[in-house]
């Protein structure tokens, strides 16, 4: 197939957008680089030493000999290109990442919401556009996540999307399936709220054949494909912001810094190793909608874990000491979570658990770029409103903070 990765510069883009080659595909990166932007507004970097875009496509096909294209487009702001490319290339599939992903950087001030938003949305629709308009009959992959679905404890599994309910009429009841009620806990978490709206209206108007992958948290860093060659590692966040939990508890244990639960640590997510998450992508491309399906909405997850449990579980395996924190978030102090992911266990997927050893990796990785790390980037201080922001005034070392909400 010829696929387009949209944002394939990123941390699952990437690895995606070499799985997807490894396996034959021609695949062409779509990406505005936004993503090292805002490591240089946030004064940051990765913490595994990423080479430019064109140069990580040149050892791909140094080691494979097999050509990753890449376009430079912004998906949000230059539509008219976007639908010439489309219009030019004629992809049979396209994977839609192209969207500001981090929760913090989304809440960190007014500017960084209007921008999560009018990026999120205007890129989703542009694209959704430019297909209808090209005429063109793509499948559609988008990288959802499970935070629409909210966090809450209600005690029954969260189903793949849609929830059977049934509504009192006059003339008795009515069974409907809808979309499950969305609850986004963060500005970036409302922008994919609303990106499936879109998309329903899209495939019903247009017939458009989407999946709507709800991804749970990505933990881990190589895959086999970035295994290959230094020069096509993958980003490494460990920063208050971009920094997912796991990930970050593995670093900090590297480098000798208390663990940073928020809270009580009794918030419950789901996981997915990246590993696994390339591959279930691979398994939906396989797996398209029809025209005139509803959207396919997969939960792309394998385990659920309360925080602290995790914070616990890496202080065990490294010695590291841990720190409960005042949450910067607006969120539930404790939950519950039970989730479905019946459909990518139907269709083969062997999921990557919590191993010791894929744990160790990452802080070997850590361990090994500990260098590149500043410490004072380390401590999560966007704070979800201003009352919030003012408990959070000191980091887990006892140095004072200044809150950016
Ligand atoms: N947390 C800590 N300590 C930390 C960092 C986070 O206790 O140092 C807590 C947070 O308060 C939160 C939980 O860990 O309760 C998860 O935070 P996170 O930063 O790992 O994940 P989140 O903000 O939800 O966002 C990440 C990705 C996002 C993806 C989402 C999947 O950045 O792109 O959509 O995970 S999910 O969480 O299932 O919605």
């Amino acid at each position: 197939m010829k696929i387009a990765v949209l944002g394939g510069d990123g941390f699952v883009g990437w690895p995606t957008a070499l799985h997807l080659s490894d396996q034959g595909h021609e695949v062409h990166i779509l990406d505005n680089l936004s993503r090292r932007w805002i490591d240089t507004e946030l004064g940051v970097q990765s913490l595994t030493p990423m080479d430019s875009i064109q140069e990580r496509c040149r050892i791909w096909k140094q080691e494979t000999g097999e050509q990753i294209h890449f376009h430079l487009l912004d998906l949000a702001k230059e539509y008219e290109r976007l639908k010439a490319w489309l219009i030019d290339h004629r992809p049979d599939a396209l994977i839609h990442f192209a969207e500001q992903r981090a929760a913090p950087y989304s809440m960190k001030t007014d500017r960084h919401k209007v921008y999560t938003v009018t990026n999120n949305t205007n890129a989703t629709h542009n694209l959704l556009a430019a297909v209808v308009e090209s005429g063109l009959d793509p499948h559609i992959v988008h990288l959802g996540t499970m935070g629409v679905y909210g966090y809450s404890s209600v005690g029954a599994p969260i189903p793949e999307g849609y929830l059977d309910v049934e509504i009192d009429t006059p003339s008795g009841k009515k069974a409907q399936e809808i979309l499950y009620p969305t609850k986004p806990g963060s500005v970036y978490h409302m922008t994919k709220s609303l990106d499936q709206i879109l998309f329903q209206f899209y495939a019903q108007n247009d017939g458009l054949r989407i999946t709507d992958l709800h991804q749970g948290i990505v933990w881990g860093t190589h895959t086999d494909q970035t295994r290959r060659h230094e020069q096509l590692i993958n980003r490494f966040d460990y920063d208050g912001d971009y920094g997912t939990v796991l990930n970050r508890f593995l670093i900090q244990a590297a480098i000798d810094y208390p663990l940073t639960v928020h809270g009580t640590g009794g918030q419950t997510r789901a996981f997915i190793h990246i590993q696994d998450s390339v591959r279930c992508i691979e398994l939906a491309l396989k797996d398209a909608p029809a025209p005139g399906e509803r959207v396919k909405i997969f939960n792309q997850m394998t385990e659920t874990h309360r925080v602290r449990d995790l914070a616990e579980l890496v202080a065990k395996l490294t010695g590291a000491e841990i720190k409960y924190l005042p949450n910067p978030r607006k969120e539930a102090a404790e939950n519950e979570l039970i989730v479905k992911n019946d459909q990518f266990l139907a269709l083969g997927l062997d999921p990557t658990t919590l191993a010791e050893g894929l744990l160790s990796e990452v802080v070997d990785v850590a361990k090994k770029y500990a260098h590149r790390i500043d410490r004072s980037r380390v401590p999560a201080v966007s704070a979800w409103t201003r009352d919030l922001g003012q408990r959070v005034d000191r980091d887990p070392e006892g140095k004072g903070l200044k809150s950016v909400s």
